[in-house]
């Protein structure tokens, strides 16, 4: 399998880049008739050979040269890279993580505010689908830097395709990000709050700083993967649960989430599921969208009558879902992608699946490299040597 080619570009004027590089699907169609002059208040029509030909004649030509733009203007619309901005107070980890995802080298700083200018990061399918990673300053740096920062998280907001919120796992102080989302939703309509809302994951970083008891390192020859205890898994849910009822669930009224489904789905079926879920769904091409917050409970409604839909279901709630990460044992990072490709759509899903595939196996970390991640030695002070140091320990 290709390495996907991570590439990043170094910016110039905030707004300004961030503006040129995202650029949402609307703008772009809006685009399309303006500049092929086929709007309203185009003014005058195309001129292109007008006077070599008779009216008819040219006016045939015109349209199907206007046709031919307008094709070639939609397919390279289709072929837009998706963009993905990661927001979040300074140094909940977002440079980190998408270092760890992609093996990127974006700048982490251990004691200060670090990320000063969003920073883009092309990921790349192996067949060249791209999809632009913005590692966003982080706010709380100070009110002068947070008055730029909102200014550019708005556009991007805007812009973007999908917006990852990164909290802190070990920060029960949520004010901080309450005041920053109702800054950016305030003074919007309902439709862009809609909009908004809908594009927003939430997730909880460095889930491996609760480690009482001890994560587990599950050997398997020189390699293994981290995983929690069930004393902390269960911690990490009730932590999942609270941001989601301080960050989400304010907003239930306004929340829509999507999925891509497979098969038909009648009239009758939408109405029966509208009925289950207690919010409308309806059917767009091949997603599923449902108008209204999609609790554990509604899941559970939805499984229980739909068993053999589970799947949609489950992802349909995990557009709603806070997920707890940690970049440090590289775990559950598949799962952000993959919820930020159900976000994106059933293409996406299609387009970027080796990418997916390749960070399925970055949960995968050498014994070499796992031994330093532990950072408890016992010191025996009366020999002043050490018992017990996992840096040194041998597998057996
Ligand atoms: N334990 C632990 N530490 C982490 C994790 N992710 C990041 N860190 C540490 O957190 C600190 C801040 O990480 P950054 O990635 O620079 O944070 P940031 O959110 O990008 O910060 P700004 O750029 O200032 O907004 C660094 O010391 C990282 O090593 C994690 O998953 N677990
Ligand atoms: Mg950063």
């Amino acid at each position: 399998m290709r390495t996907p080619s991570v590439r990043q570009i170094m910016p110039g004027s905030n707004r300004e880049m961030v503006r040129k590089h995202t650029g949402s699907s609307l703008a772009l169609a809006a685009e399309v008739p303006r500049r092929c002059n086929l709007g309203r208040d185009s003014g005058r029509p195309c001129t292109r050979g007008a006077n070599l030909r008779s009216p008819r004649e040219s006016n045939k030509e015109e349209l199907e040269a206007i046709g031919a733009e307008v094709a070639t203007r939609y397919r390279d619309l289709r072929k837009r890279p998706l963009s993905v901005a990661i927001m979040g107070q300074t140094g909940v980890g977002k440079s980190s993580l998408l270092n760890a995802m992609f093996a990127a080298n974006l700048e982490v700083g251990h004691a200060r505010p670090t990320t000063k200018q969003p920073t883009p990061l092309s990921v790349r399918s192996n067949e060249g689908h791209e999809i632009i990673f913005w590692d966003l300053p982080g706010i709380g740096e100070s009110e002068s830097a947070d008055a730029g920062y909102l200014d550019v998280y708005a556009d991007l907001l805007l812009g973007c395709d999908v917006a990852i919120w990164a909290c802190h796992v070990d920060n029960r102080s949520t004010l901080q990000d309450v005041r920053t989302l109702d800054a950016l939703l305030s003074g919007r309509s309902i439709d862009q709050r809609r909009l908004l809302l809908s594009r927003l994951t939430f997730i909880l970083t460095k889930a491996d700083v609760l480690s009482n008891p001890s994560w587990i390192y599950a050997l398997d020859g020189n390699s293994g993967t981290f995983a929690p205890p069930k004393a902390v898994t269960g911690r990490l849910e009730e932590r999942e649960r609270y941001f989601e009822e301080v960050l989400l669930a304010p907003h239930y009224q306004e929340l829509v989430s999507r999925t891509y489904v497979t098969g038909r789905f009648s009239g009758r079926k939408l109405s029966i599921l509208s009925e289950v879920a207690g919010h409308r769904l309806e059917i767009e091409g091949r997603e599923l969208i449902c108008h209204g917050y999609v609790t554990d409970q509604v899941e559970k409604r939805l499984l229980a009558r739909f068993p053999d839909t589970s799947e949609v279901w489950q992802r349909l709630r995990e557009n709603h879902r806070v997920i707890s990460c940690s970049s440090i044992f590289n775990y559950d990072l598949t799962r952000v992608l993959a919820a930020i490709l159900n976000k994106l759509g059933w293409e996406s899903v299609a387009r970027f699946a080796d990418v997916i595939e390749k960070t399925e196996n970055i949960s995968d970390i050498p014994f070499d490299t796992a031994r330093h991640l532990s950072n408890i030695v016992v010191w025996d002070r009366r020999t002043e040597r050490p018992i017990y140091d996992l840096k040194t320990a041998e597998i057996r």
